[in-house]
């Protein structure tokens, strides 16, 4: 055994790849999953990786290395530890306060900076990363990467004229580990033939709205709705009088799939106007939706949900959820929809990559929930809606931010976009509907292809 294969079978055992059936977050089943995080559990380990990975460019100077959060970071400061090459570190995130910058160290402009990367897929990500480490005026013209998927990320890389090296492929892990028994004759044919489909292509694909593999009856329904009305429009009735309320329903009823409502903005909320809108909402086939983002513990959010003035439980078809008290407090929606926000659409929100992904998780385990408020996009199971669409602002003084019908649709692949003001600022409340219902159904269509 070489000591190439000797690591490969160690960083196995601590098991930074696993066999199986995984669901990626784009959506697309893996029969493995890589996470090279685990490495940093074992310093004998991670020692000889950096010593690998500075082998890789021994020939060069560099001012700088910069590890990518977070499987990156040990090996980065490992690396920094051995040469004597300071350290930098580029944040997931900007952190929206304070000092904004993306990249964090001591650093200035002009300094070369070698980027350490822990796996390479289609290479978009770390295309975004050296963008990110350039605009801080650094110069970034080597990468190491621990692990390249095989997935064009090395050739797009080596095309835009960077020098990238790759201590492992995706292959040549398979073919070591299959050598060694720790993966069957047919699990080796299973897995090398997922690696020759062209995934990047199913990534990009989205899912048509029937094939969306949703199993609550209200997701259901809605689904039912869209396909039927040709609409993927919510409208959000942030009115405060019941006659305005009322109104604007009637004159959005044909385009929408869902009719949103903030109860307690209504300055005369009463039973006769869910009466009214539970009438309407039968005869012209929307649903209802209360956005009144829940925010606590079970048993406060049960009351709130079923003992206040404005009875939720008695009509809400759907209400939304911050599930920040965890998935237990979500038991109590009964028969509703729950749709969670795992990101806001405002400037500076707070939900960032951790918190978002851990919504889904919660939201992807939780039968109540059929879908996230969210502005990227989800996997299969969820149906995801989108606020912050207006086709005439890009935003408001107070921190919202729009995007457009095609952008929701295309990049986010969004399922249902939530209008506003968009709507009821307009001059002509029905013919604006009319031409978001058409906009928004265009953009979905345009976005299966
Ligand atoms: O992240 C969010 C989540 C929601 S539910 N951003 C939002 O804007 N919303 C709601 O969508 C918001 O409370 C409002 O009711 C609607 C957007 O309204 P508009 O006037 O900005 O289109």
């Amino acid at each position: 055994m070489n000591p190439r294969e000797d690591f490969l079978l160690k960083a196995f055992e601590l098991g930074i790849i696993k066999f199986g059936n995984f669901t990626l977050k784009s959506g697309i089943e893996s029969p493995f999953y890589v996470d090279l995080r685990p490495l940093a559990s074992s310093p004998q380990l991670l020692k000889t990786l950096s010593n690998n990975l500075l082998e890789l460019v021994d020939n060069k100077d560099f001012e700088l290395i910069c590890g990518v959060p977070y499987a990156a970071l040990p090996m980065a400061t490992a690396m920094s530890l051995t040469s004597n090459i300071p350290l930098i570190i580029k944040r997931k995130e900007n952190k929206g306060y304070g000092t904004k910058r993306m990249v964090e160290g001591v650093f200035h402009e002009g300094q070369t900076c070698l980027l350490v990367e822990d796996v390479i897929t289609s290479g978009k990500s770390l295309l975004e990363t050296i963008d990110q480490v350039e605009r801080e005026g650094l110069i970034v013209e080597d990468l190491v990467v621990v692990l390249d998927r095989e997935q064009g990320g090395v050739d797009k890389l080596r095309e835009r004229g960077y020098h990238v090296q790759t201590l492992f492929t995706i292959n040549e892990v398979i073919d070591i580990l299959h050598k060694y028994h720790r993966l069957t004759d047919s699990e080796k044919v299973k897995i090398k033939e997922f690696l020759n489909n062209p995934t990047e292509e199913v990534v990009q694909k989205r899912l048509p709205l029937e094939e969306k593999k949703v199993t609550h009856p209200i997701g259901k329904r809605l689904v039912e709705l869209a396909l039927k009305k040709q609409s993927n429009l919510i409208a959000s009735a942030d009115l405060i009088t019941s006659a305005e309320v009322l109104r604007f329903a009637n004159e959005v009823a044909d385009h929408i799939v869902a009719l949103k409502l903030h109860s307690d903005i209504i300055q005369d909320f009463s039973d006769d106007l869910i009466y009214q809108l539970k009438k309407l909402a039968k005869e012209k086939e929307f649903l209802l939706f209360e956005d009144r983002k829940f925010a606590d513990i079970g048993n406060t959010q049960e009351m709130q949900f079923k003992k206040s003035i404005y009875k939720i439980s008695d009509w809400a078809d759907l209400v939304t959820v911050h599930p920040i008290g965890g998935a237990e407090s979500l038991k109590v929606f009964e028969n509703t929809g729950v749709i969670t926000l795992a990101e806001m659409s405002s400037k500076g929100a707070l939900t960032d990559d951790y918190y978002f992904s851990k919504v889904i998780n919660v939201s992807e385990n939780e039968p109540k929930v059929l879908g996230c408020v969210a502005q990227r996009k989800i996997g299969d199971h969820l149906l995801l809606f989108t606020p912050g669409v207006n086709i005439n602002v890009s935003g408001d003084s107070k921190g919202q931010q729009y995007n457009t019908p095609e952008v929701v649709f295309n990049n986010y692949h969004t399922d249902f976009m939530i209008v506003g003001r968009g709507l009821y600022k307009s001059a002509d409340v029905k013919t604006a509907a009319k031409e978001y219902q058409t906009l928004g159904w265009i953009a979905y269509l345009q976005s299966l292809n």
